[in-house]
């Protein structure tokens, strides 16, 4: 942090004796804490609040390769329990992102996810060789999701063979050594089988999930609300089914990275996502409110777990996909003809994996 930098206190003493790293594809995070595309530019804002070094990562907004200017005011509605966004891919194009964006984040030591969008094949191809050899670049978030384009057919990952073919172009193109996750969507039937496909494609992990396509209307004006008719829902809303998406991405595809993240506002709602099955977690519209929040979330996870006998965070993810774990009462053996019910209590954990 520069001297000049003045912040206010934000918590962040991390529990004691948690191992917080994580490992993603080839790349070992020194926590699982990163914050969500869309929801923080590419980290200038928050530097302000807390050292953006100290997460996980840092996953910038979507970038195509132009300039785009995005989709028509108003952008945002509120929705109970989350907010709808029809931003539509606005920024600055991969120039001036690498030239700005990229290299303020390699100057202040922090790890950056870029998240890239394309609206053909060839241009996810051409973004990814944009990257090499950036300084700063941990690992490339390939959004195949975003809701908010005119054609529905540009959601790369509606579709197992357009999601692949992207995948594989981008994998050839990147980097070694960084790794490709896709991101998904949880607007189709299956999401494992076209997490399938990417990984079959090459991907190294998958980002798990974007918004879902929404829509509000104004009862004054007695339209949509959003200039863009139709936008992203997020928010607490909708974490039930971005936790169902990483459980079911989790047992079809057990080996597989995940970058879970949907409504995260806590460290028990990070902590659900890495009992599901995520091997870190991205933190996104709750920053609109509480800017603070990513940082102040890494230190309540890492409490939850300290408070839960772990050591390791490696060894929370996944563990709600095992039997629970069932306390038969101490004492004398049972005497008499039937067999004691084992006395079953909410499942508590006792170690590690
Ligand atoms: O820019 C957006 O409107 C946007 C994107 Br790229 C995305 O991936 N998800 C979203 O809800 N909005």
């Amino acid at each position: 942090m520069s001297e000049l930098t003045l912040r206010p206190a934000v918590e962040t003493t991390a529990a004691p004796d948690i191992d917080m790293t994580t490992r993603l594809g080839s790349v070992t995070f020194p926590n699982p804490v990163f914050t969500a595309s869309g929801c923080a530019a590419a980290g200038q804002e928050l530097d302000q609040f807390f050292d953006v070094s100290e997460l996980g990562g840092v996953v910038t907004k979507s970038i195509m390769l132009a300039p785009r200017s995005g989709r028509p005011t108003p952008r945002m509605a509120e929705t109970p329990s989350g907010m709808l966004n029809s931003i539509g891919l606005q920024g600055p194009g991969i120039d001036a992102f690498l030239d700005k964006e990229l290299a303020w984040l390699a100057s202040r030591g922090a790890r950056a996810v870029v998240s890239i969008a394309g609206g053909t094949v060839e241009e996810y191809a051409k973004l990814t060789a944009k990257l090499r050899g950036r300084a700063g670049l941990a690992m490339i978030e390939v959004n195949i999701s975003c809701p908010n384009v005119e054609d529905r057919g540009q959601v790369f990952a509606c579709d197992p063979r357009a999601a692949a073919s992207v995948v594989q172009a981008v994998k050839r193109a990147a980097p070694s050594g960084v790794p490709v996750f896709a991101k998904l969507s949880p607007d189709v039937t299956d999401i494992a089988a076209i997490g399938k496909a990417c990984v079959d494609a090459g991907a190294d992990g998958l980002s798990v999930i974007n918004t879902l396509l929404g829509m509000v209307i104004d009862t004054d004006t007695m339209r949509p609300a959003l200039g863009g008719v139709t936008g992203g829902l997020s928010g607490p809303a909708i974490r039930p089914v971005a936790v169902r998406c990483v459980w079911q991405i989790r047992q079809a595809l057990p080996d597989v990275p995940i970058l879970g993240m949907g409504g995260i506002r806590t460290g028990l709602d990070a902590l659900e996502f890495v009992l599901a099955g995520a091997n870190a977690v991205s933190v996104g519209t709750t920053i609109f409110g509480d800017p603070t929040a990513p940082i102040r979330i890494l230190d309540e996870l890492a409490r939850a777990l300290a408070q839960r006998g772990f050591t390791r965070f490696e060894d929370a993810v996944g563990l709600a996909h095992q039997p629970p774990v069932v306390h038969v009462p101490e004492g004398p053996d049972p005497v008499g003809d039937e067999p004691a019910e084992p006395e079953h209590r909410p499942v508590s954990f006792e170690g590690g994996s």
